[in-house]
């Protein structure tokens, strides 16, 4: 664990200042949600003290998933293929525990091409965070409507969605993810915290951000633009983050705030905002995610929650060393353990 060393001068606790977070200039369309999303990945990377050189940034195709180039030069990361972020990803993870795995992906990029590969990365619950700049249409290719847009939603030349949309949220929960969110590029207060315990969190973090496309879904009759979302944005609760290295010294009222701990000991403060939610409750969150998709209405917050939840790691019992940093010996245990494997099986 890093020496820690409390915010100061401009720096963080590993004494970086801000500029060891940034990327390239941004070639996105001015006003973009995803760039709003880059700054807050670089303010909670920053806040939190995560050491660039340990976070893999991983992404697939589309406007979104090349902001990876734009925070973060220090780090590694790949731009695979469109929808397969999900299996290079897992394999980064895999061959190196000590990595901060971040994938950045479109609504197109896992909604459609990549649905398989994002069901399986869930079910396997990889510890990654997984954020979606969920705009509702394929921006790269000139804005088509994705398989998140709402039916009855209205493309910028009139055309109108007759499918239903596919709520990746809901999917998620569903399938047995430990973690999901959702929140708007707009609403630093919520993504910021949001991102700070999804780095905290074990297994995989999915957080849902609603990214208007200003080029070609911030129209009228769009149900992604920044009009509509501000209208219809209903936040579950007010959220702070505290790092496992502070001490929690906020005084809630008894019964307006709930505390999540996270697997590395950071706690998440939910206060509520006049509704009753607890997102410990898998079919509650279910349920409120249908009854919101019914009324129109966009949650945004911390959905669901579980820090309780076995990773890949723990699943197939994998070393905690990268295996590049293994040995020969351990590498190739050699024939008399192959021949206990097979024994084990029944095989021999
Ligand atoms: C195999 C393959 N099929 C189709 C494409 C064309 N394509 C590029 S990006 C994209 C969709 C991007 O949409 P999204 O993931 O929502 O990202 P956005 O650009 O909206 O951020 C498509 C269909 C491609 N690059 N590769
Ligand atoms: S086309 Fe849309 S998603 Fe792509 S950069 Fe421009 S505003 Fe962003």
């Amino acid at each position: 664990m890093p020496e820690v060393k409390t915010v100061q001068n401009g720096t963080n606790r590993l004494g970086l200042s801000m500029e060891a977070y940034k990327g390239a200039p941004s070639t996105l369309c001015q006003g973009c949600g995803h760039d709003t999303i880059s700054r807050h990945i670089m303010n909670a990377f920053y806040d939190f003290g995560v050491d660039p050189h340990r976070v893999a940034k991983m992404s697939g195709i589309g406007c979104s998933s090349k902001t990876p180039a734009y925070f973060m030069s220090r780090s590694c990361g790949l731009n695979a293929i469109h929808g397969r972020m999900p299996s290079v990803a897992t394999g980064a993870r895999l061959g190196n525990k000590s990595l901060f795995v971040l994938g950045v992906s479109g609504d197109g990029d896992t909604a459609a091409i990549g649905l398989g590969q994002f069901c399986h990365l869930i079910r396997r619950n990889v510890s990654m965070i997984y954020v979606i700049e969920n705009n509702g249409v394929y921006g790269l290719t000139k804005g088509q409507f994705s398989a998140t847009s709402d039916r009855g939603s209205k493309q910028k030349w009139g055309a109108v969605n007759e499918y239903d949309s596919i709520d990746c949220c809901s999917l998620a929960i569903e399938l047995g993810c430990s973690f999901v969110a959702r929140s708007f590029s707009g609403d630093a207060k919520q993504v910021v915290p949001l991102l700070q315990a999804a780095i905290s969190h074990k297994g995989t973090a999915l957080i849902d951000i609603i990214s208007p496309c200003v080029t070609f879904n911030n129209h009228e009759g769009s149900t992604r633009s920044y009009a509509h979302v501000q209208k219809t944005d209903q936040p579950l609760h007010a959220l702070d983050f505290i790092p496992f290295y502070e001490e929690v010294q906020v005084d809630y009222p008894a019964g307006t705030s709930k505390e999540v701990t996270m697997a590395d000991g950071s706690h998440l403060l939910l206060k509520k905002l006049g509704r009753d939610y607890d997102p410990t409750n898998r079919l509650a969150a279910i349920e409120a995610l249908a009854r919101s998709k019914q009324e129109g209405a966009l949650l945004t917050g911390m959905l669901y929650v579980n820090p309780d939840k076995k990773d890949l790691h723990e699943i197939e019992n994998i070393t905690d060393e990268p295996l590049n940093q293994l040995a020969e010996k351990e590498l190739r245990p050699g024939p008399e353990a192959l021949k206990q494997i097979l024994d084990r099986h029944g095989w021999g």
